[in-house]
This record gives structure tokens, C-alpha cells and sequence, in this order.
């Protein structure tokens, strides 16, 4: 069965309650005070079941909202879900401030569809009844509300009539309204909340996306607090689910009816964040009493929350009225919002709307809004759109599906079929987790190549540069620079092996028998520990003529496999790790040390003896001092 959520809207004692009195049977005013005055104060709730012109039934929620000025703020909280309005406008008294003002914040909000309902039809006599349509029809021009497009009825609640004409109305108007987003994560602002004895806590709110399951663990937004749900209602009766579009009652566990308020949303756990800073397109009200200026505070209303929020607004040092500006919130309380979402802002003295806008980020990822001014395509743009240029903005730092779903409330799976063909066509490179725009992937391709291409002008004689040194040079993050890195193999312009990266047919490229004279030296000098054979026999025991050796031996020293310490002395890089070793576990015993006491521990020669403590002393590993030496 569809559910749509209906509002009222309109200026105080046009009779909205009545109007919805009359329609459902159901007196909204549940207050006492409510009653005793005569006006509505809160948000009342209402629901119907019609059928649709093709014979469907219609569940229908109402949302009574009061018209008094003092409870503009409370009329905010109950406007934010609806999908229809009913704007009353009282034939005898015609259009007043509260109708002036509700309209705005419907337009803002961006209401899309309503009925507008003359009400005290019986009140009046024909003539005044005919001026009312006019004066409404004229006030509604250019708007959602024009008619034909929607409808202007003319009802009594005291007698009945025309309401048989306002039901086929809703009925058709409700045909129109499209199925909300049941797909989506959850969300549900909250719009009461009671305790109900020997049940416990309750909260009730339009859902305006997703799903939300009995037995479902909640988060609750901004607290974080955990909640579980131990009973859904929907319009009244027990459920198992409740849908996107539903006015929904929650049962839950894990809550006091204390810790939980209006405002508040509640959401999958683990997937969203609170924000405090929007990046906004925002509508200044032509009858705003002034221009809005940068830095302005105000009221800030969206879903049920309200807060306070200062405006930063994009480039301009002022909006003037009825024009539309990017700008920057910085809220004062953290809100569960997304793009898409609308949101209302009132000054704060006198209290008047003077504008509302539509979210386009909440979260933004530069410090300034200018840099950012094409996010009109995250909240307006096709969905692949959206997502595309979701990644495109982290550039080189690419982004991944949690993030996706914590910027955009849609679901993993999703996402990963509204990118399938980005994907597919190269657009957006997937790497591991990470994902990024291809122009992210070319930019490094730019950089790394000419850079492997200099590393080779300067050293010749050295087979590659090392992994993590050309990353560190490039500024790229380590998913992203292996992704460009296997890109550049597969197309066969660079080679990888181990550690070791070189432009394709560069760096020292050795024959087998160089190969093997290599790996002799290198063994050689290994085996030999801290006693090592003088060079030259080395080279003489090769295959291969002296001047090759002698090249090796230079490339072997460039990659620090062999460290020299003085004209006769080449040791293996290991020798001279255990070497330091050894010096470090000596220190324990005695911080100084003699050259005996070297020679008995490293079991060499004076003649190794002296070169190898100046290499220490070189090294900082040691200190002369005297004929001894201090072991740092
Ligand atoms: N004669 C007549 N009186 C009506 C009609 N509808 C409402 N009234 C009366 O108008 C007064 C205000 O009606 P409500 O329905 O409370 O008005 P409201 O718009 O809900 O007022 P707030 O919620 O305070 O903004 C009440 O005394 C109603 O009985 C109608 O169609 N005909
Ligand atoms: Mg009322």
C-alpha cells in the first residue's frame, strides 16, 4: 500500500485542525492546553486510508502544524518530511502572515506538490468566497501551487461540504507523489518522543529514507548512543517494517525517553557522522526584512532539528534579497544531514524566515567553499555523476565505498552498480579499496616517469631506484602509487623487481658472466665476515677482464652492498651490521673500549683493527678518546 505524509500549513484559526478533523475523524490537538485555548501549539498527527483513482488504496499521514507565529519553529519540525500540503487559507480572513510565511518555507523546503483549501466556506457569502479564490489564485502564481496544475478547493469542516471534491484531490494529488527512496540507508528524524508505562520509550518520526526492521540496532544522531528497536508502528498498527515515506512509531531498548529529544535522527550504526560545517546553495527571501550579510548568525532549522549557525558566505560580502548565494555553516550543534537535504533560516531578532537553501555537502574536504563551487552536482546531479565527482575531488588520495556511503547515504551495493560502468570504461580506477578518478592516475604517471628517467641520467651505474624513495618523492599514497606502478608494467614502460623500480631497458643491465662475477664478489666479501681478502685477489679469481670487475665492484658499493672504509678496505654490508651489533652488547659491559679488547672481540688483525674503529669514529658509533675509545 503507497503512504504519503500530508502537512497543513496556514495562518492561525483558518481552521487547519478542523480541516483535519473532518477529513479523518482524528483531533489532532492532543494538549491539554492545546484544547483549553483553542490553538494548536505542537505538531498533532492524524492518518486515513483513500483509494487512488485507479482503485489502489492510499494510506495517508497527517502532520498538523500550528499556525500561531510564536510556533513557526514547531510548524518547521513537522513541514520537513512531507511529501503533500494542504495550505489553508481561511475564505473569510484570506491570505495573512503565517500564510505568507508557511508558503515560503514550503517553496524552500521545496514541497513539490499541495492542494490549496479555502476553508469556512459556509462563513461567507458566494461574492466573498469568489474574492478569496482570486486573491489565493493571484498569491499562488509562478508557484508550485498555481492552479490548474494544483487544484483550489472550497470546504466547510462545520457542514461537509466540498470534501468529497478534496479527497479526490488528495487522492489524485497523491497518485503524483513519487515512492520515496526505500532502498537508501535509513534515516529518521525525530519529531516526539514519550515513555508509555510498562512499554517503555517511544519516538515517532516520518522516515524519510530506507528501511527500518524491528530487532534493527539504531544509532542515534548526534549522541552516538546505541539503541535497539523492539517494536515498529506504522500509521497506528503494529509492523514488522516500516518504509521510507511512513509515519513510524519506535519502540525502543536501550534508551530513556530522556536521552533522546526532537532533532535528533536515528540511522544504521557505523556508517554516518554528525556534521557541523554544510557547504550550501542558499534562496534569500524577497521580503527577508534586509540583506544578508557575511558572518551572519541565525536560526537554523533542517529535518526536526534546529540549531544556531553562522554563514560564510561564497565570495560575496553580502546576498541581497531574493537572490541565491553558495555559502559555508558552521552549525553550533553537529547534525545528521546529507546532500539534498533542505533546511530553513530564520533571523535572530525578530524572529523571521529569511531564507533556506538546499545541502550540498556535509562534508566538505577544503578549508574554503570557493574552491568547491561545482558541489551543486552532489546534491543535483545524475547519481554516477555524483559519485564520479565525489572521487574526482580527493584527487590523488582517492576515496572508498565507506566513505561513499558516509557522504552520500546510499548503500555499498549501490554505489558499487552506479560505478560498475566508470569502472568498466576507466574513468575510475579501483585499487584494493581505494578508489579514484584515472586523470588522478595520469597526473602520476607524468610525474614518475620524467622522474625515473633523471634518476637514471645520475646514476648510471645503479639498476634502479628504490620503491618507497620515488613514492616519498612523488607525495603519492601507497594504494594509489602500487596501482600506477602496475599500470606502468603492464604497458611495459617500466620494470619492478623487489624494491627496486627502473625505466624498461635502463639501469645496469648485466650479461651472466657479470651476473655471476657479481654474486662471487658479493659472496666472497660475505663469507669473509669482518676478515676480508684484499680485493685484488678477488677480482683475480673471475672470469671476467679487471675493468668489469672493477665496474661491479663500483655498482656493488653504489647499492651499499659494500661499504669502503679506506683505500685497501671493502667490507659486506652484513659484516659491518654485525659489527655494530657487537659493539652495542660490548657497551653493555664496559661503555669504553681499548684496541686489544676490539681485536679479542672481533677476532681481526691490527691492521683491520685501526681502519675499522676510524670507520666507527666516522660513524658516530664510537668516540676517541685518548688511546680507548667511548661507545656511543
Ligand atoms: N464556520 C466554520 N468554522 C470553522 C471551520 N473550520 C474551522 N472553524 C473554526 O475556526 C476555529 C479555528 O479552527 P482550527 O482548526 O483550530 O484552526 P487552526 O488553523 O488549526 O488554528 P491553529 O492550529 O491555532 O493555527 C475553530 O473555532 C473552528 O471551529 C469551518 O469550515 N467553518
Ligand atoms: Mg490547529
Amino acid at each position: 500500500m503507497k503512504s504519503i505524509v500530508i502537512g497543513t500549513a496556514g495562518h492561525i484559526d483558518h481552521g487547519k485542525t478542523a480541516l483535519v478533523k473532518a477529513l479523518t475523524g482524528i483531533d489532532a490537538d492532543r494538549l491539554e492546553e492545546e484544547k483549553r485555548r483553542g490553538i494548536t501549539i505542537d505538531l498533532g498527527f492524524a492518518h486515513m486510508d483513500l483509494k487512488m483513482p485507479d482503485g489502489q488504496e492510499l494510506r495517508l499521514g497527517f502532520v498538523d502544524v500550528p499556525g500561531h507565529e510564536r510556533f513557526v519553529r514547531n510548524m518547521l519540525a513537522g513541514v520537513g518530511g512531507i511529501d503533500l500540503v494542504l495550505l489553508v487559507i481561511a475564505a473569510d480572513e484570506s491570505i495573512k502572515p503565517q500564510t505568507r510565511e508557511h508558503f515560503d518555507i514550503l517553496q524552500l523546503i521545496g514541497v513539490k506538490r499541495g492542494i490549496t483549501v479555502l476553508t469556512k466556506a459556509d462563513a461567507v457569502d458566494e461574492e466573498t468566497l469568489d474574492v478569496a479564490r482570486l486573491e489565493a489564485e493571484e498569491f499562488l502564481r509562478g508557484s508550485f501551487l498555481e492552479p490548474p496544475r494544483a487544484p483550489v478547493v472550497a470546504v466547510s469542516s462545520k457542514t461537509g461540504a466540498g470534501f468529497e471534491d478534496l479527497k479526490r484531490a488528495i487522492a489524485a494529488a497523491a497518485a503524483e507523489v513519487p515512492a520515496r527512496d526505500t532502498e537508501a540507508m535509513a534515516r529518521l528524524p525525530i519529531d516526539r518522543v514519550f515513555s508509555m508505562k510498562g512499554f517503555g520509550t517511544v519516538i515517532t518520526g516520518t522516515l524519510i529514507s530506507g528501511t527500518i526492521h524491528k530487532d534493527e540496532e539504531l544509532q542515534v544522531f548526534p549522541s552516538g548512543d546505541r539503541v535497539r528497536v523492539r517494536g515498529v508502528q506504522v500509521h497506528g498498527q503494529e509492523s514488522e517494517k516500516a518504509a521510507a515515506g511512513q509515519r513510524t512509531a519506535l519502540n525502543l531498548a536501550g534508551a530513556r525517553a530522556g536521552d533522546l529529544a526532537r532533532g535528533m535522527s536515528l540511522a544504521p550504526p557505523d556508517t554516518f557522522a554528525a556534521a557541523s560545517t554544510l557547504d550550501v546553495r542558499l534562496r534569500l527571501l524577497a521580503g527577508a526584512p534586509r540583506a544578508l550579510k557575511d558572518r551572519s548568525h541565525v536560526h537554523f532549522h533542517a529535518g526536526t532539528m534546529e540549531t544556531a549557525a553562522e554563514i560564510v558566505l561564497d565570495g560575496v560580502t553580502e546576498a541581497a534579497r531574493a537572490t541565491e548565494v553558495f555559502a559555508r555553516l558552521k552549525l553550533a550543534d553537529p547534525a545528521l544531514l546529507l546532500p539534498g537535504d533542505r533546511f530553513i533560516i530564520r533571523q535572530f531578532s525578530p524572529v523571521v524566515t529569511i531564507g533556506g537553501g538546499i545541502v550540498l555537502d556535509a562534508r566538505p574536504v577544503s578549508r574554503t567553499f570557493r574552491q568547491n563551487r561545482d558541489l551543486e552536482i552532489f546534491a543535483e546531479g545524475d547519481s554516477a555523476a555524483i559519485l564520479q565527482a565525489r572521487i574526482a575531488r580527493r584527487f590523488d588520495k582517492g576515496t572508498d565505498l565507506t566513505e561513499l556511503v558516509k557522504e552520500t547515504g546510499w548503500t555499498r551495493s549501490r554505489i558499487e552498480s552506479w560505478l560498475a560502468s566508470a569502472i568498466a570504461g576507466g574513468e575510475i580506477i579501483r585499487a584494493g579499496e581505494t578508489l579514484l578518478v584515472s586523470s588522478a592516475l595520469e597526473a602520476l604517471r607524468k610525474q614518475i616517469l620524467p622522474a625515473l628517467e633523471e634518476f637514471h641520467r645520475r646514476n648510471p651505474l645503479v639498476s634502479g631506484i628504490n620503491k618507497e624513495e620515488l613514492r616519498v618523492q612523488t607525495g603519492a599514497g601507497g594504494v594509489v602509487f602500487q596501482a600506477i606502478l602496475e599500470r606502468l608494467e603492464q604497458e611495459k614502460k617500466i620494470e619492478v623487481s623487489g624494491e627496486l623500480v627502473r625505466l624498461t631497458g635502463r639501469g645496469v643491465v648485466m650479461k651472466d658472466e657479470e651476473a655471476e662475477s657479481k654474486k662471487k664478489i658479493e659472496d666472497a666479501f660475505a663469507a669473509a665476515a669482518l676478515r676480508v681478502p684484499a680485493l685484488h685477489e678477488v677480482i683475480a679469481g673471475l672470469r671476467i677482464d679487471k675493468v668489469r670487475a672493477q665496474k661491479i665492484v663500483t655498482l656493488l658499493l653504489r647499492e651499499k652492498v659494500l661499504t669502503k672504509i679506506s683505500d685497501e678496505l671493502v667490507f659486506h654490508r652484513s659484516a659491518l651490521e654485525e659489527l655494530r651489533r657487537q659493539m652495542a652488547a660490548q657497551k653493555e659491559k664496559s661503555p669504553t673500549i681499548d684496541v686489544a679488547t676490539f681485536k679479542e672481540l672481533t677476532g681481526v688483525s691490527r691492521k683491520y683493527a685501526i681502519p675499522l674503529l676510524e670507520y666507527l669514529d666516522r660513524e658516530r658509533v664510537t668516540r676517541r678518546v685518548g688511546d680507548a675509545r667511548q661507545i656511543l
